[in-house]
């Protein structure tokens, strides 16, 4: 059923769209925190302490790589307001570390890694600094914004700019009033293709740090109006209220923790866990983004990147290449196999840039009869359905119910077995 006109529907911006086809994103936390073996540092750590004895952020990169990454996103400055770029705002940074005499930049060889290595870069920074003397104050507004004009002027094009929600005392036992509305309008300034996630308007936190979205996680959302509205610090001006286009992004660590710690190198997760997550997010509609913490020497351990390209090989083994493809317009997209086949999942995507106009439906496998395989409320940029190797020899999409003529842009089959 056909319920209403689309006139009106949310449609992602040319970024966002871009964004969402990438898929698979690396994090990396790193700072001291991986040498004192902390979560969050206090802010008092001496810089003294950060000293990784073989950084090579190419082997980061190139890691991210073989797990078919397509963006590396460096903590730039984490809670204890340490700075992992020469920053002319404050001493606490790697300017004051014995890390390449004072004089590295470590944001800087993350870029040059990433463009090397065709990977998108961004940044995080967090807006929460327990080191800043300002912080609490409506200077540290200012300062704030003078770190992230260094950021996003010193180092090319910058893709994602994650602000991380977590907003605590400073040294003064004061909170911050954080002024969204201004560090915005820099990120908007400054790179305006680089799209401002979690605490921003072009990519919304999808709720847990464990890489699970919903199952019809729809970029399509309603947002409240208002100042008062719970929601109301993550919207730009033009997003007041009504539906937007905000699609969610599943952020999650490949160890328990955010940075390394020894300790945990046997917790690393199993290459099981990692395709859960990536049916959970990736099949969920929604972006992979996945920590790799670097360890004391500057490197991603062994064992993190062995199984990085563990889960790139097996992302590959079961998604690279389907047994068969088609793309319709209308109600029903029928796809025929030409002889019955071990079908393992069933991947379906909208064409987005009309916005996520299906809103009911099901996806049906036939071997004699027709039989419903699957059904749900959002399809959006991809959900994958895993079926179970069913010997099928065709497979459609209905839809009940959408908004305007539902167009979609893929329906693919996938097996596991060797052809
Ligand atoms: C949280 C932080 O407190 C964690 O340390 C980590 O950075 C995570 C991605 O976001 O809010």
């Amino acid at each position: 059923m056909v319920t209403m006109d689309t006139a009106d529907i949310p449609r992602p911006t040319p970024q966002q769209a871009r964004w969402q086809d990438l898929e698979m994103l690396a994090f990396a936390h790193f700072g001291p925190n991986a040498f004192t073996d902390r979560e969050w540092g206090e802010g008092t750590e001496d810089p003294g302490v950060f000293d990784p004895s073989e950084l090579d952020a190419g082997q980061w990169a190139r890691a991210c790589r073989a797990a078919g990454m397509k963006m590396l996103i460096v903590t730039a400055k984490h809670h204890d307001g340490f700075c992992l770029w020469p920053s002319g705002l404050t001493e606490h940074s790697v300017r004051k570390s014995p890390w390449r005499d004072g004089k590295g930049d470590l944001v800087g060889e993350v870029s040059e890694a990433c463009r090397e290595y065709g990977l998108d870069f961004g940044v995080y920074l967090s807006p929460w600094d327990r080191h800043e003397e300002t912080y609490g104050t409506s200077a540290y507004n200012r300062h704030f914004i003078g770190q992230l004009e260094e950021l996003l002027t010193r180092y090319g094009p910058v893709a994602e700019v994650w602000f991380d929600g977590a907003c605590g005392e400073g040294p003064s036992g004061k909170k911050q009033e954080y002024d969204w509305g201004a560090y915005y309008g820099v990120v908007r300034r400054l790179q305006p293709d680089a799209l401002i996630a979690i605490c921003g308007p072009d990519i919304r936190w999808v709720g847990n740090e464990s890489g699970i979205a919903r199952e019809d996680e729809a970029s399509s959302q309603e947002v409240p109006a208002g100042d008062e509205a719970p929601l109301r610090k993550f919207q730009t001006p033009y997003q007041d209220g009504g539906a937007v286009w905000w699609p969610a992004e599943c952020d999650v660590s490949i160890r328990p923790g955010w940075f390394y710690h020894a300790s945990q190198d046997g917790e690393v997760k199993d290459l099981d866990k990692l395709m859960e997550i990536y049916l959970s997010s990736v099949g969920r509609n929604s972006n992979l983004l996945l920590n790799i913490p670097p360890d004391k020497r500057g490197l991603f351990h062994d064992v993190d990147v062995a199984r990085l390209e563990e889960f790139g090989r097996e992302v590959e083994r079961r998604f690279g290449e389907s047994l068969a493809e088609t793309s319709g317009t209308g109600g029903t997209v029928e796809l025929n196999l030409r002889r019955p086949e071990a079908v393992d999942s069933v991947v379906v995507q909208e064409d987005i840039s009309d916005g996520e106009r299906i809103s009911d439906f099901v996806v049906q496998g036939h071997s004699g009869s027709w039989r419903d395989l699957a059904a749900g409320k959002v399809i959006g940029h991809k959900r994958i359905f895993e079926v179970g190797g069913k010997e099928l020899d065709a497979v459609r999409l209905v839809v009940r119910e959408s908004r305007g003529v539902p167009r979609v842009g893929r329906l693919a089959v996938f097996t596991s077995e060797p052809g």
